[in-house]
C-alpha cells in the first residue's frame, strides 16, 4: 500500500519521529519538530496505551495520576512520536513517560487533566497588588508544586504598583524560608532580563490566579508575541480568565515557557499530611526531631516544629498554613 503514495509522502511515513507537543486542542495538537509545526491527531488507541507507559515511569507522584481518569491523554509539554501523513500534518503513535506534570483535579468528575507536562521549573505567579498577593494561596500553590515534582520559583509581579508593607513582609518570608523570589513587572519591564535568563536553557510554565499577569510576562520577556491580555475587574480585583489553553512558547533558541490558564487553586488530591510537612523548606529540618514519632505538629507535646515557631524560627502563618493544608490532605480538613 506504501507504494501508491507520493514519493515524498512515502519516505516520511516510514520514519517515526520525535517532537514536543505546544498546543493541544480538542484533538488537535500541534507537535514541534526541528523548526517546524506539525498538525498532529491521535492514533485511536491511545489512550490505553499511554496507561501503560506511565507505569513504567519513576515519578511517584505521576504514579499516582494513573489511577485517576486521566482527560487528555497527550498534553502540552508531552515529548511524542509521530510520523507525517502529508506534508503539514501527521498522527501521534506514542507518548515518552512523563517526568513531571501541572495538574488539575477536577473533584466534579473525578478527573485529573495534564495542564502541562515535563517541565523544569514552574513560575509561582503572583501580583503584589490587583488582585493583592494572597499568601494562603500562594502556600498552596507551593505545596501542589512540590508534590508534583516541580522545582518553583516565585514570581512577584507587578512591582510598579505600590507593595504594602504586609506584602513587602509576606515576600521577605518565602526568601527567608529558602525560596527563589523574583519580584518583577511586566508592564515596566523590571527585571525580565532577569527571569530570562533564569529560564535559558529550560522548559518552564507559569501558573497562578487569573490576572496576576502570567500572559503579560510572557509578552514582556517575548517582545512580538502578542499573547491575549485580560483586564482585572474593578470591583472584584480578580482576573477574567483570560487565557483558556495552555500553550509553550520558544524564548530564543534555549527556552520554552508554558502560558496556562489561571487557577483558582491548586487541589491537593493524592497528596498526604506529611508531604504537606515536606512541602515547607523551613519546616523540613524540625521533621523526626519531635517526641512522638507521627506527630501531626497539632496539639501534641514535645513537639520540634512548634517549638521551632515559639521562638521565631518558623514563621506563624507559614505553619498556620501547613496545618490546615495538611488537614485537608488528611481529609479532616
Ligand atoms: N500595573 C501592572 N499591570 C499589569 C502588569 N502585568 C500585567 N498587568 C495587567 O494585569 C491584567 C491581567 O494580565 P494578564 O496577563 O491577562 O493576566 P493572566 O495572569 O494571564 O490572566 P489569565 O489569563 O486570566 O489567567 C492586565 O490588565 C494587564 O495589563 C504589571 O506588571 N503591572
Ligand atoms: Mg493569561
Ligand atoms: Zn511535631
Amino acid at each position: 500500500m506504501l507504494q501508491e503514495l507520493p514519493g515524498e509522502v512515502q519516505m516520511a511515513t516510514a520514519h517515526r519521529l520525535q517532537g514536543l507537543v505546544i498546543r493541544a486542542s480538542a484533538g488537535n495538537y500541534t507537535v514541534f519538530h526541528e523548526g517546524r509545526e506539525v498538525l498532529c491527531s491521535l492514533r485511536g488507541n491511545l489512550k490505553k496505551e499511554l496507561v501503560m507507559t506511565e507505569s513504567a515511569s519513576r515519578a511517584p507522584r505521576v504514579i499516582q495520576a494513573k489511577r485517576k481518569r486521566l482527560t487528555n491523554p497527550v498534553a502540552v509539554g508531552d515529548s511524542v512520536w509521530f510520523h507525517y501523513t502529508t506534508q503539514h500534518q501527521g498522527v501521534i503513535t506514542e507518548v515518552e513517560p512523563r517526568r513531571s506534570a501541572v495538574v488539575r483535579f477536577i473533584p466534579r468528575t473525578k478527573e485529573v487533566q495534564v495542564i502541562v507536562a515535563n517541565i523544569d521549573l514552574l513560575l509561582v505567579v503572583f501580583s503584589v497588588l490587583e488582585p493583592r498577593l494572597d499568601p494562603w494561596q500562594l502556600d498552596r500553590f507551593l505545596v501542589a508544586a512540590y508534590a508534583n515534582g516541580l522545582y518553583p520559583v516565585v514570581v512577584a509581579n507587578k512591582c510598579d504598583l505600590p507593595i504594602e508593607p504586609q506584602t513587602e513582609y509576606y515576600l521577605q518570608v518565602y526568601v527567608d524560608a529558602g525560596y527563589e523570589v523574583l519580584r518583577v513587572s511586566a508592564a515596566r519591564g523590571d527585571n525580565i532580563d532577569c527571569l530570562r535568563e533564569r529560564l535559558r536553557g529550560f522548559i518552564s510554565a507559569v501558573c497562578g490566579p487569573s490576572g496576576v499577569g502570567k500572559s503579560s510576562i510572557l509578552n514582556a520577556l517575548q517582545p512580538g508575541l502578542g499573547l491575549k491580555v485580560g483586564q482585572v475587574g474593578e470591583a472584584t480585583h480578580k482576573g477574567r480568565h483570560t487565557t483558556t489553553l495552555a500553550q509553550l512558547v520558544r524564548l530564543g533558541e534555549e527556552s520554552w515557557i508554558a502560558d496556562t490558564p489561571g487557577m483558582r487553586n491548586f487541589e491537593l488530591w493524592a497528596v498526604d499530611a506529611q508531604t504537606v510537612w515536606e512541602a515547607f523548606p523551613e519546616v523540613r529540618p524540625y521533621l523526626g526531631e519531635c517526641y512522638f514519632p507521627d506527630c501531626q505538629h497539632d496539639t501534641e507535646p514535645d513537639c520540634a516544629v512548634k517549638e521551632a515557631v515559639e521562638e521565631g524560627r518558623i514563621d506563624r502563618r507559614r505553619y498556620e498554613s501547613a496545618l490546615a493544608l495538611a488537614r485537608e490532605a488528611s481529609g479532616s480538613g
